[in-house]
């Protein structure tokens, strides 16, 4: 990878992955676009507004700047789209083909993230396997399987060079997360550093895998610079760190704030989401095809999080 374009860059994931690429490969050899303006640092390098859905205006941009990689993370996530359906799909879907049509048609290497939401409640639960049953019953989920597909077809029929992960939910300080069912396990740190309390929308016992952001920002970079002759699977490779429901943050997070409160105030429509999904997926083809290895265990995290949001906040 040399100049990489990245769509989605001010979102959850963009937003941390543009300064990572630009730090690895130089900040005039990253663009960033979304479809508002940047703000602060994000502006430190080349930046466009693009709306996925434009595919003339995602073309002029690929063009513009003479990439060779695209990383589209352009997406509504799982809670948003079950209210949005069809501009999940619009979005989703749209963006995502007119993203592989570029790669086609100027011969680009090309990323997109799946997600555990690409399972559905008939998926084994625990140790969810790399190859098994996706038949999810989300309009995300639904994206998401055929966004995996889509991308294998990319590769198939037109030898683009397609890449993928599945996703567990993420967990950062930089950027909140907007409209996923996992955003509870990044807002848990923000209301336990300001309150030492935290009412859940997910409710006890639910296990969802989860991922420190550095983690996978690491993933994705491993896996575009991994020899595609190891390869056997594309799109998308199950990868995870952490198999937590709410009270296991609760106890990584007493550990440093002693008093902190978890309560629950489920929200059935997220709760139904996650009931859908796996309560922990097998990383082992993403770690024998490409060498993934998560450093972040629960406890790590944590003690990181609580120590980035305080600064954060004092700053505000
Ligand atoms: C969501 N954070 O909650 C995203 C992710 C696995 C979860 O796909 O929709």
């Amino acid at each position: 990878m040399k100049k990489i374009l990245v769509t989605g860059a001010l979102g959850q994931i963009g937003s941390e992955l543009l300064g990572k690429l630009r730090e690895t490969y130089g900040t005039d050899n990253v663009i960033g676009t979304d479809i508002r303006e940047a703000e602060g640092s994000h502006n430190d390098g080349p930046f466009e507004i693009v709306d996925v859905t434009n595919a003339e205006q995602l073309h002029e941009v690929a063009n513009k700047y003479n990439i060779d990689t695209v990383m589209h993370l352009a997406a509504l996530l799982s809670a948003k789209a079950e209210v949005y359906p069809k501009v999940a799909w619009d979005i989703n879907m749209g963006g995502l083909v007119n993203a592989l049509e570029v790669a086609r048609e100027l011969d680009l290497k090309f990323f997109t993230p799946s997600s555990i939401g690409a399972f559905g409640p008939s998926t084994p639960k625990d140790n969810t396997p790399q190859d098994t049953l996706q038949r999810p019953n989300t309009m995300y989920g639904v994206n998401k399987v055929a966004g995996e597909l889509l991308a294998d077809y990319y590769y198939h029929r037109f030898g683009v060079d397609t890449r993928g992960v599945r996703f567990p939910g993420l967990i950062s300080y930089v950027a909140p997360p907007g409209g996923g069912t996992t955003d509870y396990a990044v807002e848990i740190y923000y209301e336990a550093t300001k309150k030492k309390a935290y009412h859940s929308y997910i409710g006890e016992g639910t296990k969802m895998d989860m991922m420190y952001m550095p983690d996978a920002l690491n993933a994705i970079i491993q896996l575009m610079e991994s020899d595609p002759a190891k390869l056997e699977h594309r799109n998308a490779f199950n990868i995870s760190a952490i198999s937590a429901a709410p009270e296991d943050f609760e106890t990584a997070i007493q550990k440093h704030i002693p008093d902190f409160k978890l309560s629950y105030d489920v929200d059935p429509v997220r709760q139904n989401i996650a009931n859908s999904w796996p309560n922990s997926i097998d990383s082992s083809v993403a770690s024998k095809e490409w060498g993934f290895k998560a450093d972040y265990d629960i406890d790590r995290m944590t003690k990181e999080m609580l120590e980035k949001v305080e600064q954060k906040l004092v700053k505000q």
